[in-house]
């Protein structure tokens, strides 16, 4: 019996030795990433070989070190699909350093000669920049700690702080691999990067721009938070438990731009394209559609579901009056927005969308999805708003969204019962809502925030969020809704 387990089970550990040495360092790994680009990367080795084991970094919290370190870092990634699951180990972790700890340790790891990908899942926030305009940040507590000391607490720290080490070290920079829905996720990163690098020494900065390399990546698949409910129910069937289990939809897909470190030549990254990687030259497209499609239905229906009383995502669908209101969203106002990429039909995605959203095995909670919206609303739906309205399109259906965000950051619901909003703007948004007596004040001031809201949009679209705020407010979600389907 393993310590602090009932003796009926035993704890999960690695089934082959590492065999695989480190190629990459993955900055906040967390579930998504575990479900999605590590099993990719695990493929890729096994179909053609190449040392790609992945250090993996948690930039705060030690507890998924906790979790897999006593299991050797193995892991178990569960999928779920609407008529049954599969089970599979993935092994291709090596070791997860927490940087709160041990900064030291990451930098060495990452200034390590054989790593040459740093790849990130640190979610909008972690990038420390301007939501609005993608700029750094320079007041963000994090960077100006960053800007002074040279052991770093954010994620534009340790890369910009490593990428120093390599160049003093004479070493070609790593190819920064960002896994984060953010639109144009490579050139973000690598303005933020150049921004950080530049207050710390042009030279470095310019290095960088030459050498290094920042490309573009779609990322997909629905991977909901675990629970210790899925962990005990797979630990009664199977006899193991996996305390870092990680669930997730049949779905994936990965589109990657192929532009890595020249210097590595062939060697400069997994075989993803015979994993079913798909690597082009301009994942603009692609992004496009999924942040706007995906996203920002998700969001949409994160808001107004939440509101409505459901749970999850695959709840709030099955309403058929929700049903109605998301095609009617992909219809009319998200699929005339953008360019499909090549060779796709937007409405079979959308109706592969809708399916991937009913899936009942996959209880994906609204309340996970609204965090952190602030950071989230301007690629996910004020992008389709200003590209609809310069062609004069109006967006009721996602202004009534934005408006449900707005009740939502207000910190209570439609029954008057308190709302656990997590944003690292949540303070500031429910100080401007309780500012505003009326409906209309409450709503010019959460959209005076210049970090998310461009002001041009924001006045474009006052009165008509303000409608919508009021519809919401009186008559409930499910009757606004009625009348947008
Ligand atoms: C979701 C995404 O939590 C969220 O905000 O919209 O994590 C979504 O599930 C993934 O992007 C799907 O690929």
């Amino acid at each position: 019996m393993e310590a602090g387990l009932p003796a009926n089970l035993t704890r999960l550990g690695r089934k082959n030795s590492k065999t695989t040495k480190p190629g990459i360092v993955h900055l906040g790994l967390g579930a998504f990433f575990r479900a999605h680009g590590a099993v990719y990367i695990e493929e890729a080795v096994n179909a053609s070989g190449g040392d790609w084991g992945i250090i993996g970094v948690s930039l705060q919290s030690p507890r998924m070190r906790d979790q897999l370190a006593p299991q050797d870092f193995a892991y178990t990634a569960q999928e779920l699909g609407p008529s049954g699951e599969t089970l599979r180990q993935i092994e291709i972790v090596q070791d997860l350093l927490v940087a709160r700890e041990d900064p030291e340790a990451v930098l060495a790891a990452m200034a390590d000669p054989e790593i040459r990908i740093v790849s990130l899942t640190i979610t909008e926030k972690g990038y420390c920049h301007d939501p609005a305009t993608g700029a750094l940040n320079v007041s963000h507590p994090d960077i100006k700690h960053d800007l002074e000391s040279e052991l770093p607490v954010s994620a534009p720290g340790f890369l910009v702080r490593a990428l120093q080490r390599r160049k003093a070290a004479g070493l070609p920079p790593f190819t920064v691999l960002t896994c984060d829905n953010l639109p144009e996720n490579g050139k973000l990163v690598s303005r933020i990067v150049l921004d950080f690098a530049q207050e710390l020494d042009p030279d470095l900065a310019r290095w960088i721009e030459e050498e290094g390399r920042f490309p573009s990546t779609m990322i997909d698949r629905i991977v909901p938070a675990t629970k210790q409910e899925d962990i005990d129910a797979l630990a009664e069937k199977t006899g193991v438990y996996d305390a870092a289990l990680v669930q997730h939809e049949p779905f994936r897909q990965w589109v990657v731009e192929d532009d890595f470190v020249p210097a590595y030549g062939t060697g400069a990254r997994p075989d993803l394209g015979a994993v079913g990687v798909e690597l082009v030259e301009d994942v603009t497209p692609y992004e496009h559609m999924k942040l706007r499609m995906l996203n920002g239905t998700h969001s949409s229906l994160a808001y107004l579901g939440y509101l409505a009383g459901y749970e999850t995502i695959a709840d709030t669908v099955a309403d058929t009056m929700f049903a109605a209101f998301v095609k009617a969203l992909w219809r009319r106002e998200i699929m005339p927005s953008f360019e499909a990429p090549p060779g796709v039909d937007l409405s079979a995605y959308a109706d592969a969308l809708f399916g991937r959203y009913s899936n009942p095995a996959i209880r994906h909670r609204t309340w996970q999805i609204a965090m952190d919206g602030s950071q989230k609303l301007p690629q996910r739906i004020l992008g389709t708003v200003r590209d609809n309205l310069a062609v004069g399109r109006h967006c009721q259906g996602l202004g009534t969204a934005i408006a449900a965000w707005m009740i939502y950051v207000g910190g209570t619901d439609l029954t008057g019962a308190p709302i656990d909003v997590r944003d690292p703007l949540a303070d500031q948004l429910k100080a401007l809502s309780d500012g505003g007596e009326t409906p209309g004040e409450k709503v010019a001031a959460l959209l005076s925030v210049k970090q998310i809201f461009d002001q041009d949009l924001a006045a474009e679209i006052r009165l008509e969020i303000e409608a919508a705020y009021m519809l919401l407010m009186a008559d409930g979600v499910r009757t606004v809704l009625e009348d947008l389907s």
